[in-house]
């Protein structure tokens, strides 16, 4: 069994997708972030940077003790690897689809975790940050419009690539985004949209934030 510690945020729904996709057997641990859980000493021993999401594998591969693990990238790593599913399979492929997770991880979250908290959170407008953080998300959404302008998904079939970063597509508005400036990118969103699996993984989602297709307070600034 796999648990899986989570809170209905971008990164938070990657592993949602993932395990929707696969329907591989797991137990969702909620975390209250707004409750402060994530700060928590027996949360800090399996996530040490006290975010989320985070996963103990109670079976892994090398029937060792069970494996604690931080990082939704490398959570995504690891499961598609552990069960050979949602990663190509050859070298080359493979490669890409990891370059794109990390252009995920290190790129696309962060500038626009930065949009969206300069530009619908933050207690004060701070007009510099928000266009600096606005701009590199347009920069970035621009990137991956380009690579899929001659693909259906972002690296061979559907892999972690594309479900590192669909959620953070989906606020979209809150980035300051307008999807119509992106064809290519518009037409992967709601291909992957249109998956019954990720249907399923957001159905009874409320966070606003993390739903597809909701404007967000505030993000027309
Ligand atoms: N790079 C990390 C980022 C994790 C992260 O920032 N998680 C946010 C939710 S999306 C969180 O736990 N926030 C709680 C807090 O800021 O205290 C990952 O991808 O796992």
């Amino acid at each position: 069994m796999i648990d899986l510690y989570f809170s209905p945020t971008p990164n938070g729904m990657k592993l949602k997708l993932f395990f929707a996709e696969t329907e591989l057997p797991h137990r969702v641990v909620p975390v209250s972030l707004s409750g402060g859980e994530q700060h928590g000493l027996e949360f800090l021993a399996i996530s040490p940077n006290g975010r989320i999401p985070a996963l103990v594998d109670h079976a892994p591969a090398d029937g060792g003790a069970p494996l604690a693990m931080f990082e939704s990238g490398a959570m995504l790593l690891y499961l598609a690897r552990k069960h050979g599913v949602l990663l190509p399979t050859d070298s080359r492929g493979e490669l890409e689809a990891v370059q794109w997770l990390f252009w995920q991880m290190a790129g696309l979250g962060p500038m626009a975790g930065q949009a969206g908290y300069f530009r619908v959170y933050a207690p004060e407008t701070v007009p510099f940050a928000i266009d600096r953080y606005t701009r590199e998300v347009r920069r970035l959404y621009g990137v991956l419009d380009r690579q899929l302008q001659e693909r259906e998904y972002i690296a061979g079939g559907y892999s972690v690539a594309d479900i590192a970063c669909y959620p953070w597509i989906v606020p979209h508005v809150g980035h300051g985004q307008d999807l119509a400036e992106f064809p290519a990118l518009q037409r992967w969103f709601e291909r992957v949209a249109a998956r019954s699996a990720v249907q399923r993984a957001y159905e009874g989602v409320t966070d606003v934030y993390a739903r597809p297709g909701r404007a967000v307070a505030g993000a027309a600034r």
